[in-house]
Order: structure tokens, then C-alpha cells, then sequence
């Protein structure tokens, strides 16, 4: 089979380069997963943690230099410049490789190279697709057991692909000096070395699941997403499907599994997905998406049995933790967690804890089986995807921003997330907590140039026409003068729910404003929420003298992509202007 030809011939080319002790093809069982975690427990690169507690459990510590994703050392590859846009770094392929193979080069002396085939998407869904990772990490490995569906069904699929999307990775001396994380869109290629970590390593999720498959999505007329699927259930016992675009380490996965406040009223949230869509448009016009993941690899530092118990439970047993902290118990344990620190405890560098700093890296991660989620929705594997309503924009914003406002059409709504812009945070190394723009979300992870793409979610809209779903914008994290949080946030996040449900079906009261429709005070149900009026007022407050202050740095994004602006975004803007 010319298919099979394919991936021997490049595992062959893999192992010539990378120089393994030996080559090993992983099939996903439950034996093979036991085998890895036994070699890694006896070499110390996993610890096991209190199997009364948690279950097939275990704690890894990263290279501290290596706790995050690095975009300055991400490129996307393309033969020509301008197809990878500015907001991308880029080198033509021949270039990096040149610069990457030297440090492939026997970089898996003395390792195994494993080759993990793996589905992105429920096996039997036709909106799936394959990919191949080799790694000399067991540690990926493990995780992608845990993220993707893999092993034996993804040979199975490929019989029937004309292509999977290939991508080598070694650790190799896990020196940030020679550490790329590079993606070939044409070859459907990716190669990453240098480091061991979430989104630089496990190459399915951002590399190939937002990278490559953003291309192929241009290409054949479908979206990749950084965005979260619920299912809202209503008091009619109907659900409405949402997904949400929110930065890297903004509240995604919390919103995905939240506990609504409204669950009494009828308004309950079931997960889909926590981290990326797959958007399609159906047999029936309206657009449709799929969780291309297995598993949530959520951040640790915040999550508790009350901010977000879903998680909690989804954790307690066949996870992986990576850089919190560890109790006397062998329990994993971060900040946020509870309320006192427990003493004693061992940092994520696997010193004992004496107070200073932050016992759990601020991007420490569990990697859970989704299936383990409470909440799971009982679509998450429709191969078909779910229906969606509405999308949802958001950053993290401490002004400005209210907490919830619909745009005025499909349009405008590609102008809001265009524009969006958002505080960074630990989830990338470099500066925490700078306003960058990150329009929807997918600042680091658009494969291909971003005015394209801008254009692409335009055409988008002009195909779905009256089926497409209503675009709204949402911020939780808008402060007081004093930096408290206005908003209650997670499972209060309910009550914005059922605003945006509500406009769906034409019922909540809204202002036009100059940015969109703005909630009435009185629209927000705050049945049993202790929120001061004022404070209520001010996180929906739309302030023209704030917003006028957004436009010179909205222009200025704008104008880094000359002719490859959709005019429709200069429109919007001019627009936007007038109306302030
Ligand atoms: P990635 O996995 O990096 O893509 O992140 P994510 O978007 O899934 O973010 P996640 O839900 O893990 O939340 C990140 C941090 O924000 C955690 O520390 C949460 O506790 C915190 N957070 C989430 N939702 C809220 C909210 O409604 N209010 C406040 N104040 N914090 C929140
Ligand atoms: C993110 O940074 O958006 C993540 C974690 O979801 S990682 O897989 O490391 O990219
Ligand atoms: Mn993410």
C-alpha cells in the first residue's frame, strides 16, 4: 500500500537521522502504558503518587527551563514569506532544517524512539484525521495515551486517510539555546526539538491540531480553533451548543465543566471539549464542531472543589501531573488548591517548600482522560460534532472590557475577535500579565498568515448566512481600582449564560452601544449572587473614552498585514470609530 510505503519510509528516515538504540511502535494498551510508567518510575522521570488517593497517578518535573510553550522559537516553515504572515516567525524550510538537523542529528543515542499513531477526533467522525509522532520521550508518550485516541485504531483509520500529518520530536539535550518547535504546513510536517514540554512536545495537540490543521481548514473550507465546546441544557430540557475562544490560560476549561449557579433554575453546562474545535458546516448548513482531543491538559494552580469540582473529579485517578507540588502523602498539590498551604511539601523542583515563591510552577498542568469528567456531554464523540449556536470571544482584561456584549452581525463579530486583545500569562514564557492583541485567541497558533485567515472567518460567515451562529465577547476578569475581581466568575458564569441563551431566542434586555449590545443591569439574573449594584454596573459599564484609547493599537495590528487586511476589517473599524 503507496500509504504504508509512506510512513515506513519516513520512520526509516527519522531513525537514520535520530540514531535510536532501537525504534518501538506504540498500540495504545493499557500494558504498553504500565510498561512506560514502570521504566520511567525506575529512572525517576515519574513519581508515583498516593495510589489510595490517586489512583494510576503519577507527578513529573519538567526541565525547569522548560515549563512552557516558547513562541519566539516557534516558526511556521512555508516556502514563500508572506503565507506565514506577520504575526508568525518564519524560515524557509530549507533553512530550518538545516539549522534543526545538526541537533536531530543522533540526538536519540542511547534512547527508544517510539512511534505513536494517533486519530484526532472520535475514530469513526469523518471531520477526524491521523497523525503520526515520533518522540524519544516516554513522557509524551504517556500523555498522548491520554490526549489523542492512538495506537492500533489510528493504523486501522490511515487505511482508509489519504495522508497523516507527520511529526518528529526529541528532547535531545533539552537546551533552550537548540530548541525549535517548526511546522512545514505544505510537507504537513513538524518537527520540534529541545524540549519536553505540553504544546512544544505533544505534537498533536497545538502543533497539528491549531497549526497544520488551521492550513488544511483554509485549504478545504472548514475552522481549527483554540476553543472550548459546552452543551448548555435549559429549563426546556433542550441543549444549546456554544464554543468560546479565550486566551491560553483564561478560562477555558473552567467553562468548559463549570457547575452552574443556575443549575436549580434548569441552566446546566455539559463538555464537549476543553481546549480546540474542529468547525465544519453540516449537510444541513449550520456549522458543527468536534473535539479533536481524548483529554483535558488543564492548568493545576486555581483549580478546587469549589472553583472547578468537574476537574477535580476528572483528576483523581489515570492522570499525569506535571510541575505542581507534592504532600507528605504523595499528594499532587497547588496553589489555589485549599485555603492553607500544607506543610510539609516538596515544590515542583522537588525541594522542600520553605514559602518563598510558588510551590506549584504557575503553569503546572494534569493531563485527565476526558471521560473521567462528570459533565462529560453524551455528544462528545458524536462523529457528526454538535450543532453551535453561539461563539463566544474573550480575554483578560482589567478595564475597558465588560463582561458580556453581543456583536451586531457575523461581521462585526470577526472585527471582535480580530481585535481582541488580552493580559498574557504563564502558559508562554516571556512577560505575564502585558495586554498583547490575540485576536480569537490564536495570536500563537494560526498556521498560515492571520489577514487570511481573518478573510477565511468572513467567507465563513457568507456561507453560513442566517444559520451562522451569533458572535459575543466575554471578560470575567475586569478589576475595581482597588485589583478585586468585579465578577464572581466560574460557576456564576452561569447567569451570562443564560443571557447569551436568552438573546439567542430574542428575550434579554440589552443597550446598543457603540461596541455591540450591552446587558441591562436588570438582564444578568443575580438570583442568589451577592454583588453590590454598583459593582454589577461597572463590570457591564461601556466607558467611549476607554474604548477610543483601544483604536491606535487596533490600527496599528491592523497595518502589519498591508493588502492581506480584509477590506471588510478596515470597514469595520471605520465603523467602530464613527460610532464611538
Ligand atoms: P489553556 O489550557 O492554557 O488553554 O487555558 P484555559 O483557557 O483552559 O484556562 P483555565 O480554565 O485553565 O483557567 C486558567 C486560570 O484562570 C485558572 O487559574 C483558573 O482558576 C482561572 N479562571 C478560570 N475561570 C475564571 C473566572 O471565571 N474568574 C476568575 N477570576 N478566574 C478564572
Ligand atoms: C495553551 O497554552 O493554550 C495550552 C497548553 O492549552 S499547551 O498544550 O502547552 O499549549
Ligand atoms: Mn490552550
Amino acid at each position: 500500500m503507496q500509504f504504508s510505503k509512506k510512513l515506513k519510509d519516513w520512520v526509516q528516515e527519522c531513525a537514520d537521522l535520530c540514531k535510536p538504540d532501537k525504534v518501538y511502535w506504540c498500540n495504545g494498551s493499557q500494558q504498553e502504558y504500565d510498561m512506560l510508567m514502570s521504566e520511567m518510575l525506575n529512572d525517576g522521570t515519574m513519581m508515583k503518587l498516593n495510589e489510595k488517593t490517586y489512583p494510576n497517578c503519577y507527578l513529573h518535573y519538567s526541565n525547569p527551563n522548560d515549563v512552557a510553550r516558547v513562541e519566539h522559537l516557534t516558526f511556521i516553515c512555508t516556502k514563500d514569506a508572506s503565507d506565514s504572515g506577520p504575526t508568525n516567525n518564519w524560515k524557509s524550510p530549507e533553512e530550518m532544517k538545516d539549522i534543526m538537523k545538526p541537533i536531530f542529528d543522533g540526538a536519540m543515542k542511547g534512547r527508544t524512539m517510539y512511534v505513536i499513531p494517533y486519530i484526532m477526533g472520535p475514530a469513526d467522525s469523518p471531520a477526524s484525521k491521523v497523525g503520526v509522532e515520533i518522540t524519544d520521550s516516554p513522557y509524551v508518550v504517556a500523555n498522548m495515551r491520554i490526549m489523542t485516541r492512538m495506537g492500533q485504531q489510528a493504523l486501522d483509520k490511515m487505511k482508509s486517510e489519504y495522508d497523516f500529518v507527520a511529526g518528529l520530536h526529541s528532547v535531545a539535550d533539552c537546551n533552550p539555546e537548540r530548541r525549535y518547535i517548526a511546522h512545514f504546513p505544505e510537507e504537513y510536517l513538524i518537527w520540534s526539538v529541545g524540549s519536553g514540554y505540553g504544546g512544544n512536545a505533544l505534537l498533536g495537540k497545538k502543533c497539528f491540531a491549531l497549526r497544520i490543521a488551521s492550513w488544511l481548514a483554509k485549504e478545504q473550507g472548514w475552522m481549527a480553533e483554540h476553543m472550548l465546546i459546552l452543551g448548555l441544557e435549559t429549563p426546556d430540557g433542550e441543549t444549546t451548543y456554544i464554543t468560546a475562544a479565550l486566551p491560553s490560560a483564561c478560562g477555558k476549561t473552567n467553562l468548559a465543566m463549570m457547575v452552574s449557579a443556575l443549575e436549580n433554575e434548569g441552566y446546566k453546562v455539559t463538555t464537549v471539549g476543553d481546549d480546540i474545535a474542529w468547525m465544519y458546516i453540516g449537510e444541513d448548513g449550520r456549522l458543527y464542531a468536534i473535539n479533536p482531543e481524548a483529554g483535558f491538559f488543564g492548568v493545576a494552580p486555581g483549580t478546587n472543589p469549589k472553583t472547578n469540582p468537574n476537574a477535580i473529579a476528572s483528576l483523581k485517578e489515570n492522570s499525569i501531573f506535571t510541575n505542581v507540588a507534592r504532600t507528605a502523602d504523595n499528594e499532587p498539590w497547588w496553589e489555589g488548591m485549599t485555603k492553607e498551604t500544607p506543610s510539609p511539601l516538596w515544590d515542583w523542583k522537588g525541594q522542600p517548600y520553605n514559602g518563598e515563591g510558588k510551590a506549584a510552577h504557575p503553569n503546572s498542568r494534569f493531563t485527565a482522560p476526558a471521560s473521567q469528567c462528570p459533565v462529560i456531554s453524551p455528544q462528545w464523540q458524536a462523529p457528526k460534532g454538535v450543532p453551535i449556536s453561539a461563539i463566544l470571544f474573550g480575554g483578560r482584561r482589567a478595564n475597558t472590557i465588560p463582561l458580556v456584549y453581543e456583536s451586531f452581525n457575523w461581521q462585526h463579530g470577526v472585527f471582535v475577535g480580530a481585535t481582541m486583545s488580552s493580559e498574557t500569562t504563564a502558559a508562554a514564557t516571556g512577560a505575564v500579565g502585558v495586554v498583547r492583541r490575540d485576536p480569537f485567541a490564536m495570536l500563537p497558533f494560526c498556521g498560515y498568515n492571520m489577514g487570511d485567515y481573518f478573510g477565511h472567518w468572513v467567507d465563513m460567515g457568507k456561507k453560513l448566512g442566517d444559520k451562522a451562529p451569533k458572535i459575543f465577547h466575554i471578560n470575567w476578569f475586569r478589576t475595581d481600582d482597588k485589583g478585586k475581581f468585579l465578577w464572581p466568575g466560574f460557576g456564576d458564569n452561569a447567569r451570562v449564560l443564560k443571557w447569551v441563551y436568552e438573546r439567542l431566542n430574542g428575550k434579554a434586555g440589552a443597550n446598543e452601544t457603540a461596541i455591540g449590545y450591552v446587558p441591562t443591569a436588570d438582564a444578568i439574573d443575580t438570583k442568589g449572587l451577592d454583588i453590590k449594584k454598583e459593582d454589577l454596573e461597572k463590570v457591564l459599564e461601556v466607558n467611549n473614552e476607554e474604548w477610543k484609547k483601544e483604536i491606535p493599537a487596533q490600527k496599528e495590528f491592523f497595518d502589519k498585514f498591508g493588502d492581506k487586511l480584509p477590506k471588510e476589517m478596515t470597514d469595520e473599524l471605520k465603523s467602530f470609530e464613527g460610532r464611538l
